[in-house]
Parts: structure tokens; sequence; C-alpha cells
């Protein structure tokens, strides 16, 4: 008898840890408690919405259907059925981005007070499921199985971003659509994209052509570092279509991203003064698309022609992107052609200007003032608290966490995104075997640290931090591949940092749920960094 119980408590305790090791998701819920059993999806099994969340229980029909290869229907029911269901139910007590779901041998229920809600409880739901469910064909024999579990989930923060710099090289549509699917897969909600820089301007803007006609493309690139490299003598472009960026931004909607575009200003505008050199601060100039890395002396001079051509592009950008959030720039523009320029002088007398710092601070007030005036918000990099931050400014914190810590006990909202911990552009392991990166040195598990609320901070002032972001410059990402290789898997390290109760936090515990995690972004076809893998 004795036998039989110690040979039944140790069945049941392989079945539970095999069942545990099943509840690798990333990011890690709020809450999660294990059960025994699984629910199966079968050829019976309805999956049953309200009419509120169809949209979000097709997608996952989809999902199922395509490694399935079935072809069956969502049904449109308050209750669902008695047999085998997956089932979308409304909770009005719920947050805005929070779900529950529970998973028992007859039904999985996702419960959510928004659509957005239960979007994100597909994203865990399917990473309950085997990881070929995120193949891209169907998958013979696939066992749809789900182990047993009671999730309760939210974010622990309201602004979860990555960010692409299509500026110094330029990525299709099609690789921007994947790039959102991953952003929604981690249950980021903001896609921040870079649009303009000093080495091309990659928006098309109906009422200055010449943007894209002439600001998109540079008669050569750099390849390899600044002062050691070589320049490619071939001409390189592209921009994308105001169809195109309508047809991104619907993408990202159905996903519950939002996308926060960027027009570059007063600095890293070289590209938008080749196409009109009026704008800057020497007019006689023949300007060029930047063919080099760094920062470009060539900024933008405050004249009246610039602050109505900038308020222009931005009046066509916000018709584009609904979004609350119209990113300015406002980082690193060197002052030199300010100082040196009779114009800015003058003006600097005329409206009491100390500075250029200050001058610069007027230039980003114009601006906020415009952009207010539109019922939108406008955010910068931290360099927009030089000489002053105007009234309703963002800060995205990117020098270290110096000037999100200031912008928040003056009470403004912030976005972290210091170098130190989220600039993905750095190397992610040892530079003699990896291939080459812009410099600086951020492994997974540094990235994994990070903590967004700085000690500095009271609980009040914390408050303002919304958030974060992790930036993708790609000074060297020439390729999608590329692209894919620098910011997976970091990007699910912050991930976990944007979602996850800092309470769970636990390196040791993330790396055993990534190796089931790096299965789906293979199954996905993103060429992730393995380094971390024989890492110690
Ligand atoms: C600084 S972060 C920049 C970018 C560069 C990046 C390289 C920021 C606001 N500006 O223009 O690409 O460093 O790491």
């Amino acid at each position: 008898m004795k036998k039989l119980f110690a040979c039944l408590s140790l069945l049941i305790g392989s079945f539970t840890t095999f069942a545990q090791n099943q509840y690798n998701i990333i990011p890690l819920p709020q809450k999660l408690t294990p059960q025994a059993g699984e629910f199966v999806v079968g050829k019976n099994t309805a999956i049953v919405s309200t009419s509120e969340f169809k949209d979000v229980a097709n997608f996952l029909n989809e999902q199922l259907n395509l490694v399935t290869g079935s072809s069956k229907k969502v049904s449109i029911k308050e209750k669902g059925l008695a047999s085998s269901s997956i089932q979308f139910v409304k909770n009005e007590s719920l947050g805005d981005e929070t779900y529950t779901l529970k998973a028992s041998s007859k039904q999985v229920v996702i419960a959510a007070k928004t659509a957005k809600g239960a979007f994100y409880g597909v994203q865990t739901l399917l990473q309950l499921l085997p990881t070929q469910v995120f193949s891209e064909a169907k998958v013979e024999g696939l066992k749809l199985s789900v182990p047993n579990c009671t999730i309760e989930d939210a974010p622990r923060y309201v602004y979860r971003g990555l960010h692409l710099d299509v500026g110094r090289h330029f990525f299709p549509v099609s690789f921007v659509k994947k790039y959102i699917d991953l952003i929604a897969l981690h249950k980021f909600n903001t896609f921040h994209w870079h649009l303009t820089e000093d080495q091309g301007w990659r928006i098309e803007i109906k009422k200055y052509p010449k943007l894209t006609e002439v600001g998109s493309v540079r008669k050569q690139t750099l390849v390899g570092h600044y002062g050691s490299g070589k320049y490619d003598g071939k001409p390189y472009g592209g921009f994308y279509t105001q169809e195109e960026v309508k047809e991104v931004v619907a993408y990202a909607k159905k996903k519950f991203v939002t996308i926060v575009p960027e027009i570059e200003m007063p600095g890293h505008a070289q590209a938008a003064l080749a196409a009109y050199p009026e704008l800057g601060c020497n007019p006689d100039k023949i300007y060029e698309v930047y063919t080099t890395w760094g920062v470009s002396d060539d900024v933008f001079a405050p004249r009246e022609e610039t602050f109505t051509f900038l308020e222009n592009v931005l009046t066509e950008v916000m018709d584009l992107f609904p979004g609350q959030y119209i990113h300015i720039g406002g980082d690193e523009c060197p002052k030199t052609q300010w100082k040196s320029s009779r114009f800015c002088q003058d003006l600097m007398k005329r409206e009491g200007l100390k500075d250029e710092h200050e001058l610069q601070s007027y230039f980003i007030r114009r601006i906020d003032k415009f952009i207010t005036s539109k019922g939108r918000k406008m955010i910068g990099w931290d360099e927009i608290l030089e000489g002053g931050l105007s009234p309703n400014a963002t800060v995205m914190s990117w020098r270290g966490e110096e000037g999100g810590i200031a912008a928040a006990k003056e009470g403004h909202d912030v976005i972290m995104t210091p170098g130190s911990h989220l600039y993905l552009d750095h190397y992610q392991a040892d530079p003699k075997t990896e291939p080459l990166a812009i410099g600086g040195f951020l492994t997974l598990e540094k990235v994994y640290s990070y903590e967004p609320a700085p000690k500095e901070l009271t609980a009040d002032q914390k408050k303002f931090i919304l958030g974060l972001q992790a930036n993708v410059w790609t000074e060297y990402m020439q390729t999608t591949d590329y692209v894919e290789y620098m910011v997976f898997p970091r990007a699910c390290a912050v991930a976990e940092v944007a979602w996850s109760p800092i309470s769970t936090r636990n390196y040791t515990d993330f790396t055993k749920r990534l190796k089931t995690h790096v299965e789906r972004l293979g199954n996905l076809k993103v060429n992730y960094a393995k380094s971390f893998l024989s890492a110690k």
C-alpha cells in the first residue's frame, strides 16, 4: 500500500513538473496558478465570443486554422457552449489592458473589459499552446494542448515601447509589419517609428515632394565605423508613401499597437535641408543627404519659413497617425551654425534669449504650442530640457536617467530609455565574435536588470514615469536579419521589465522560459541571437 502511494505521488509529482514546464510565458503574467490537467483544442472545439471581441477571437482562430488546416469559424454568442470551447467574455471590472484567463479541461475562458485586454489574453493563450502554433503553415499531427491554469494579468507600465530607426537604413513595409507583430507578441503597446534623419527622409509629405525625391536618397553609404569605414559608392534610398503609412497604421491598430511618429528637429535635419536649403542657416550652401554617421552641423534655422514648413509637415503627419504622441526629436542639435548666424543672434536679442540653449527651447516651445493646439502631445529626447522645458512636453530620457529624473521632478511625463540599459544597437556579447556594431556592451542580463523607477524620485514623482522603451538605431544594421539579431532576445527582456511585477523578476527563471520562447521566435522566422544559450 505504502509502495503504491509512493508510486502514485511520484507520478503526480512528475506530471506537475511536466505541466509547469509549459507555462513559459514572456512577459511573465502578474499571477499564474498552475492546475493539473489540460485543455485540448480539437475538431469540436468552438470559439465563442461576444461581438465586441470578435476581431480578437478571429485573430486567434485564424492562427489555429493555419496550423491545423481547418476552416473553423468563430461563433458570436454572449455565453459559451457546454462542450469544448474557447470563450471570450466581457468583464467590466477589469482595467483597459487587463485580462483573466482560465484554462480547465472543458473550456478556456478569456475575460477582459476591452478588446485590447482580450488580445493580450490571446497572446498568452498562444504561448500556453505548443510553440509550433507560431508556425506559418500547417503542422501535421500537432496536439493543441493548453495546461490548465488561472491567470490574472495586467501591465506594470502604461507605456511599453520599441523603436526603429529607418533613417540610417530603410526597411520595407513587410518588415515593419513583422516588427509590429513581434511588438504585439511581447505585449508592447507602442512602436516609435523614427522616420527622418540626416541620412534620409523616409515619409512622403505631399506639400513638399522634394523631401522624398531628394531627401530620401544619399549618394553612398559608409560601411564600417565612422573614421575607419569605407564608402560603398552606391546610391541608397527608400521611403514610405502615405498610402503605405496608412496601411501600416491600420495594421498596427489591429494589433493594438500605437505608432509614435518622429520628425527630427532642429537637428538631424540634413536630408531635409538637401531638399529645401532655404530652411537652413546658410541658404546659399549646397546641402547633401549625409553619407556618414555621427551628428551633422546642418540644422534648421529658427526662421518663420521653417516653422511654417514644420507645421505643414506635422499637419500631414498628424493626419496619418491618430495616436496622441508626436515625437519631434530635439536631440543632438549642434549650435555652431546658430552661433555664427546673424539672423539667429538678432532673433535671440529680440526674444531676450541669453544663449543658444534658450534658442533651442524657443524652437521647441513653438512646436509644442502648435502640436498642443491640435489636441496632441509633444514628446522629445531629453535635450528638450535645455534652456527650459516647454509646458506640455513629455521627455524621453536617453542620456542616462538624469533628464527623466529632472523632468519628473518638474511634473512632466517621462519615458525611460537610457543608453546604458535599453540601446539594442550595442554589442550583446564579446565584440570579437560578434558582427560589427556601434559599440557599447549590453548583455541580455543587464537589460533584464533595468529598473525604470529611480530611487531619487518620491512615490508621487515616480508616477510621472509612464514606462520604458528600447531603441534600435541602425547605422550598422543594413539588413532586416541583422535588425532581428540585435533586437531579439534582448527585447524579450525589455518586455518583461515593462510588463511584469518587479516582485517576480528573476533572471534564471526568465532564461529558462526564454529557451521555449526562442522556439516561438524560430517558428516566426526571427533571426534572434543565440549567444545567450551558451552564456553561463
Ligand atoms: C544617439 S539616442 C542618437 C542617435 C544615434 C545613437 C547611436 C538619440 C536621441 N540620438 O542619433 O543613432 O545615439 O547609439
